[in-house]
């Protein structure tokens, strides 16, 4: 388990990225290290410390895969092997990844870098890598059957191409695609533009959108299952396990991300309206970025969208299929709001001293009743946050906007402290509404500064 720093692009990231997280695998002398992850931690991005400046990304619980530099070549070397992810704690899965990790590593280069990819294949059945969204040579593509023979089991194929664009990419089998992908195989590839001025953003985060179906207490998904998943993933972790999304107050900020699930999310977050700014197509021009508040990404799609940070505070991101925010549950529970179940519950409690019935008044109490569920299960509601539960699960994180983050730090800040009288509040009488009013922040005619929007103007403050 030797580590090289000599193979990395980056000293300086290879230091960061060494702390006991990232173990070498040395191969024959002429294919690069394949490094590896054993840890869902995010990785601090991997500054460039040569060839053309860019913002590298980071990846929510996940890390960026260091070339080796060779001549004019970037070189990659994947692995496709089982790994085992952490979902969130108290819950692991048995999946297939690359390099230790469902998802892979992210792969970022720069627009017109030539890369060569080593792609070993540690899995019991043949596989490919497919390079969505790329712009290259058809016998790259990574068809099985179509473009290229398959990858054995227990064999190594280069892939070899010009980044032809940058952009917004990702990288998934094309072999047993149903298979390999409910598994949990595929990766980020993030191509930065040449010009380091390019539409560039402090902060640049990356996550896909996957999806699991692992019965409450087992550790490997379904692979049959079509439609009817019951985990919801960003980078195969669930709420509380995702990663927040640290921000600066002030950072131009950009979230990416891509849907490799079988249904499509609305991506919604809180607190900003945001520019969609990139698809795995490309660009979407500055002049043509139109505004959002939720971004439906369909499957096999890919989007980015830009926003300032000006606001400080926790803001909830998420998709907003509601089922979508939950972790594994039966779907087949029936709906009892409404129904007094106290006269039957006393029956069974005879019977069953431990028996609950629960749902009567809807289900917010599954978020706070520490329930008793099986060995490697995520509670279906869950996560505490300043104020309580949460009662949230799946597909859910939060950015978190502060002043004085320092560039490069995405440690989280804990929960946001609100400045005072602007948390929602009790109502408690006539008198409290005076002591408020009179309170200088509340004074209206120094405080209230409200920018209208006329109809046909731009109201863009960014
Ligand atoms: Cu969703």
């Amino acid at each position: 388990m030797t580590f090289s720093r000599r193979s990395f692009l980056s000293a300086s990231g290879a230091a960061l990225l060494g702390a006991g997280f990232v173990s070498g695998r040395v191969q024959a002398a002429s294919i690069p290290e394949a490094a590896t992850m054993t840890e869902a931690v995010m990785q601090p991005p991997l500054i460039p410390t040569s060839g053309p400046d860019y913002n590298p990304v980071v990846t929510l619980n996940g890390w960026t895969l260091p070339p080796r530099i060779k001549g004019n070549w970037k070189e990659y070397h994947l692995v496709a092997e089982p790994v085992i992810r952490e979902i969130a704690p108290g819950m692991v899965a048995h999946l297939w990844g690359y390099n230790g990790q469902s998802p892979g590593p992210t792969i970022e280069a720069v627009e017109g870098d030539f890369v060569r990819i080593f792609v070993t294949n540690k899995l019991p059945e043949h596989t490919t890598i497919h390079w969505h969204g790329q712009l290259l040579p058809s016998g790259m593509d990574g068809v099985g059957g179509l473009t290229q023979p398959h990858i054995p089991p227990g064999k190594t194929f280069v892939y070899e191409f010009q980044l032809r664009k940058s952009g917004t990419f990702m990288y998934h089998p094309h072999a047993d695609e149903m298979v390999q992908m409910a598994m949990g195989m595929m990766g980020f590839f993030v191509v930065h533009p040449r010009d380091p001025d390019f539409r560039r953003v402090d902060r640049d985060f990356v996550f896909l959108l996957n999806a699991y179906d692992i019965e409450p207490g087992a550790y490997v998904p379904k692979v049959m299952t079509m439609t009817d998943f019951n985990l919801w993933t960003w980078n195969s972790r669930a709420f509380p396990g995702i990663d927040p999304l640290v921000v600066n107050k002030g950072d131009k900020v950009r979230v990416r991300f891509g849907n490799l699930t079988m249904t499509n999310h609305p991506i919604h977050m809180h607190g900003y309206d945001f520019k969609v700014s990139c698809t795995d197509g490309g660009w979407v021009p500055e002049e043509a970025a139109w505004p959002e508040v939720t971004i439906d990404c369909a499957v096999g799609q890919m989007r980015a969208f830009d926003f300032v940070a000006d606001e400080p505070g926790d803001w909830a991101i998420h998709c907003h299929k509601s089922h979508h925010t939950m972790n594994a549950m039966g779907h087949d529970v029936a709906t009892w709001i409404g129904v007094d179940r106290n006269a039957v519950t006393e029956k069974i409690q005879a019977l069953v001293p431990d028996y609950m019935s629960m749902g009567a008044s809807g289900m917010a109490e599954m978020g706070e009743m520490e329930m008793m569920i099986p060995d490697n299960t995520l509670p279906m509601m869950t996560g505490w946050a300043q104020f309580g539960a949460v009662e949230m699960g799946g597909m859910f994180s939060v950015v978190k906007v502060r002043e004085g983050i320092a560039t490069h730090d995405y440690s989280d800040p804990g929960w946001f402290e609100h400045p005072a009288g602007t948390v929602s509040y009790e109502w408690t009488g006539e008198s409290q509404a005076i002591e408020r009013a009179a309170s200088p922040q509340f004074d209206a005619s120094t405080t209230t500064e409200v920018q209208v929007v006329k109809p046909g103007t731009d109201h863009t403050n960014h």
